[in-house]
């Protein structure tokens, strides 16, 4: 084990360039299907079917067509309840979900590259099986505690798992046609597993290697899969070998391999049925998710009706109460005048802090929690000035979905700014966006009982102090907002702009004092609510619209739009009928200032940087790429059917340096942006290209808000994504140096104040690597479903540079209910005339957990009848709830859908469809009633299982 860790950290960054043969490629593959694509179809398809259901639930036509064609375009827009709204989708939010899942899905390939049980090499059905069954419980326990990130990254990643099933085993070869089910199911057996002295190939020659399995092996139906090694050529006797280039243990007998990874690959032939099943299972576990979590969470999951999240962090210390009201007050008044319409928030994130407290983390999709929780805040206390202002931040980024914009309202400096550089690398992997409602002590204020007047209070944060908020600020894209306390009221109408759905960025830029400066930028015809902010001690401005109709800054209502003034913030709002082409602003300032053009758009990009492998695919990177070195950026542009991009360049905040990449298409909305290098500084993404939808093309522009840079350090960790409560959990991490080495400092925290142990130092050779070990403990009574975000920090001898790593993990006790709740169906009464109008009919069933963890939901899946259930004692001493469903004889179906405590999902189908029109009441025998074969198994478990419990006893 030591030495696969070991091996581990020398591929992972002494040859960056090993290729992972050991899965369906993860990205991209010219004609073939990768873990990407099928992860991508599998949930395009699920949820285009979710969205149909309950349109047809609710009587509503769904046109969409689904089959593997889908868009992601189509299916947002197909599933987004008001049409009206379509004109601004909010796609952002689908598309980012869709890509953590898969992206969590390829990280596995890097992660976990040796790892058989996480490619179900090696014949490790068993531990690849509890990876998947472990993974789906912790999906479903995240996913109704809200916790959607972590949620997709451990779905990401068990996909893998179950996905390369089908590639690595011999199921596609004994001829299934239907995925194996029983991969997702801990409470069914693995059978027909071929021993381990049971031989299992031959050798592959010639002709013959798509058919090197033993005919006896096929015949009997016995499960294997290849054997996967990069570093000995050994492997049990006769068995069979994964194949390919890198497996050594291909070359020894039986020689060839089996794997289906992709079109070229020894069973190549059956690449495209291996991936059809893989794509069949997944949408079969989305499945158990959407039954076990219901419609609406599901839909939640994949980043649907997700629109705009409201993310306040509130200092609530003595001289905080104004301010407190008027957050209040914008965060009502925004609640109020949207409720119901597409504009309103989806999520609201609450954080409190003072000192030496901070949080709890109130993170709802209920607006009056939300305000329940805001209207509790008052303020108090205080102590000494600083606050724990970064602590409460961090809880925010790390709670709020990524892209989100965060509010923190404070009068006084940070005291824990020791987190600065973990805030700064969680706004670079979150690429949320942080404003600061900073405000100054210039009116009548209490503090400690005393009445400090203008400009004296002991408040008053100095410029060093201020500075920090700045720069946070404008490192992610956000603004630091100064006012008074008396005209905060007039400063929030920012926060009533960036609470719209698909706000993008056209340009944001930090000019330098007294230099006098031109900036242009180019409007398209996507774009409405344009708002420019600049920020700044009384900077001169004046804009130029492509026709050179030009508005002063002093003029508060002109030919262009309107300004707004409040503290060192002017708020322009152009005219609606805005003009599209190319706009500059030229601007004068005697102190450093900011310019940020935002609008609503359906066109956006999200990127991630990828990491190439000399095999030609790529596996993401999530942190800071090396300086000076070439990388490779990938792309996800919304609307991407309908655009073309022409230009992704870097760009530095400070210097001047620019990279201009080579982007490269890659289907859909995807594309493939190769950068020469990475700049030394700071640096934002500019995107430019075409708008394709109207007679003549508009070209356009958009940036990345956040601040990115690169870093002369590595750090990389592995996580299985699970934290038991019971035990310390352990998480190994590499550092690489690509610079000249040293001894780095490395610290490790959780948004959870978590007890987290890590070396505080670690010494790394000049171009060389070392592994360090972080220990995580949980407090024994954290609930399961808890998301917890883990960051490690590496900083350079000289404090000049540094680079982190993120990790998502979920907090999971061991799962010790694998069983379903049991449906049976009592009794049934339908006396159905031909016209089912006016009749109606009536089914009872009782449901159990048994001994296990107990019902903990009873709904509809199909039949809109009502349901009514009550708890009843059976005679053997077992909980046994009695259903009650009565529907109109006109919808002649049912499946009723129990889950339990633990996730698991126990269904019961009956239909009347077959029943003549006077039968009364029947006896459960003659009635369809299917569990999707699953309930008569189930029951018989249970009841083997109750046995011996009984005979243990
Ligand atoms: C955005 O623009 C549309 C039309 O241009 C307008 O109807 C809507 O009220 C605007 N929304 C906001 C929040 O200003
Ligand atoms: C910019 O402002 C500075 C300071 O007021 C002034 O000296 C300079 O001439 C101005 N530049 C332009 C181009 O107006
Ligand atoms: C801005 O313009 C005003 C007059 O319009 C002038 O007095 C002031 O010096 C200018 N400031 C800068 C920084 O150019
Ligand atoms: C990227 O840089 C590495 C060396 O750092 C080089 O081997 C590789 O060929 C470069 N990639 C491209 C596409 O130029
Ligand atoms: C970037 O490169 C492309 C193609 O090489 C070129 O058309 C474009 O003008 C360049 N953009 C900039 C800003 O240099
Ligand atoms: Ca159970």
């Amino acid at each position: 084990m030591v030495s696969l860790v070991v091996l581990a950290v020398f591929l992972l960054w002494e040859t960056l360039s090993t290729p992972r043969t050991a899965a369906f490629k993860p990205l991209f593959s010219p004609g073939s299907f990768t873990h990407r694509e099928i992860t991508h179809v599998a949930i395009l398809h699920k949820t285009a079917e979710v969205c149909r259901d309950i349109a047809t639930a609710q009587g509503q036509d769904f046109t969409l067509t689904i089959d593997n064609t889908l868009t992601a375009s189509a299916v947002q827009k197909a599933c987004s309840r008001s049409p009206a709204s379509s004109s601004v989708l909010s796609a952002i939010r689908f598309h980012l979900a869709i890509a953590e899942t898969y992206l969590s899905n390829a990280a596995i390939d890097l992660q976990f590259m040796l790892s058989a049980k996480h490619h179900i090499d090696n014949e490790a059905f068993g531990e690849g099986r509890d990876l998947i069954t472990q993974g789906v419980a912790a999906v479903k326990a995240s996913t109704q505690r809200g916790s959607y990130i972590s949620a997709r990254v451990t779905l990401g990643a068990l996909c893998h798992t179950l996905q390369d099933f089908y590639s690595h085993s011999n199921w596609v070869e004994m001829g299934f046609a239907a995925p194996f089910s029983n991969l997702i199911r801990p409470d069914l057996p693995l059978n027909n597993l071929a021993g381990p002295n049971t031989q299992t190939c031959r050798n592959c020659i010639g002709q013959n290697c798509g058919e090197n399995i033993l005919p006896e092996i096929l015949q009997q139906k016995k499960l294997t899969s290849g054997y996967f090694s990069i570093s000995s050529s050994t492997k049990p006797a006769g068995k069979c070998s994964h194949g390919g280039f890198f497996d050594r243990t291909s070359s020894t007998a039986p020689t060839g391999g089996i794997n289906k990874d992709d079109i070229s690959s020894n069973h190549g032939i059956y690449h495209h049925r291996a991936a059809d099943l893989a794509t069949k299972a997944t949408m079969e576990l989305l499945e158990d998710i959407r039954l076990a979590t219901g419609n609406q969470a599901f839909l939640r999951l994949m980043g649907l009706g997700q629109t705009t999240v409201l993310a306040f962090v509130i200092d609530t210390t003595g001289s905080m109460s104004d301010d407190i009201d008027e957050a209040k007050r914008v965060s009502f008044s925004i609640i109020d005048s949207r409720r119901g319409t597409s504009e309103e928030p989806s999520e609201y994130i609450l954080v409190p802090f003072n000192d030496p407290d901070f949080g709890p983390l109130t993170r709802t999709e209920n607006a009056d929690v939300f305000k329940e929780r805001i209207d509790s805040l008052s303020a108090s206390g205080g102590g000494d000035l600083p606050e724990m202002c970064l602590s409460g931040l961090l809880m925010a980024l790390a709670g709020a979905p990524p892209s989100s914009d965060i509010f923190v309202f404070t009068d006084a400096a940070a005291k824990d700014f020791d987190l600065l550089s973990t805030i700064k690398a969680m706004i670079e992997s979150t690429k949320s966006r942080v404003s600061f409602m900073l405000t100054s002590p210039f009116s009548f204020r209490r503090k400690r009982g005393v009445l400090a007047s203008q400009r004296v209070s002991s408040r008053a944060m100095s410029q060093s102090e201020m500075q920090l908020y700045r720069d946070l600020a404008h490192a992610s894209g956000g603004q630091a907002i100064e006012v008074t306390k008396s005209t905060l009221s007039q400063a929030t109408a920012v926060i009533m702009d960036s609470s719209i759905s698909a706000l993008v960025t056209v340009l944001q830029v930090i000019g330098s004092p007294a230099n006098a400066e031109n900036f242009s930028f180019l409007l398209d015809s996507s774009l409405s609510n344009v708002t420019v902010y600049i920020t700044g001690v009384s900077p001169n401005f004046t804009f130029y619209s492509p026709t050179g109709v030009s508005q002063s800054g002093s003029v508060t209502d002109g030919p262009l739009g309107s300004i707004q003034t409040v503290g060192n913030l002017w708020r322009v709002k152009l005219n609606s009928d805005i003009q599209t082409g190319e706009w500059s602003i030229s601007i004068n300032s005697t102190s450093t200032y900011t310019i940020k053009v935002i609008g609503q758009s359906s066109v956006d990009f999200l990127f991630n940087f990828v990491e190439q492998s000399e095999g030609g695919d790529f596996t993401p990177k999530d942190n800071r790429p090396f300086i000076g070195r070439n990388a490779t950026l990938f792309l996800s542009v919304t609307r991407g059917d309908s655009v073309t991009v022409t230009d992704v360049l870097l760009a530095e905040v400070s210097g001047s340096d620019t990279v201009n990449g080579t982007v490269t298409s890659v289907g859909g909305s995807g594309f493939l942006v190769y950068l020469q290098r990475i700049p030394e500084g700071a640096f934002v993404i500019h995107l430019k290209g075409l708008l394709n939808d109207s007679s003549s093309p508009d070209r356009f522009q958009r940036q990345s808000p956040t601040h990115l840079r690169g870093s002369r350090v590595a750090i990389a960790a592995q996580s299985n994504g699970t934290i038991d409560p019971a035990n310390p959990f352990g998480l190994s991490f590499i550092l690489a140096s690509n610079g000249s080495g040293g001894n780095y400092t490395i610290r490790a925290r959780t948004d959870r104040s978590f007890t987290v142990s890590v070396p505080s130092s670690l010494n790394v050779e000049a171009g060389g690597s070392t592994q360090g070990t972080v220990t995580l403990t949980a407090p024994p009574n954290t609930e399961s479903g808890t998301d917890v975000t883990l960051t490690i920090e590496a900083e350079d001898p000289g404090s000049t540079d540094s680079n982190y790593v993120t990790l998502r993990l979920t907090v999971m006790a061991e799962v010790t209910d694998v069983y379903r709740p049991v449906c049976k169906v009592v009794s049934i009464k339908a006396d159905c005339p031909v016209g089912c109008h006016s009749a109606s009919w009536e089914l009872t069933a009782n449901l159990t957990d048994g001994i296990g963890s107990g019902l903990a939901s009873v709904s509809i899946n199909i039949g809109n009848g009502s349901l009514s259930i009550s708890p009843a004692m059976s005679e053997n001493g077992i909980n046994v709830t009695v259903a009650f469903y009565n529907a109109s004889c006109c919808s002649q179906e049912v499946e009723l859908v129990a889950v339990d405590g633990a996730g698991n999902v126990g269904t019961c189908f009956t239909s009347i469809k077959h029943l003549s029109a006077n039968t009364t009441t029947l006896m459960p025998a003659t009635i369809t009633t299917t569990n999707r074969g699953y309930s008569v198994l189930c029951s018989k478990y249970l009841l083997l299982f109750i046995l011996v419990v009984y005979l243990m006893w």
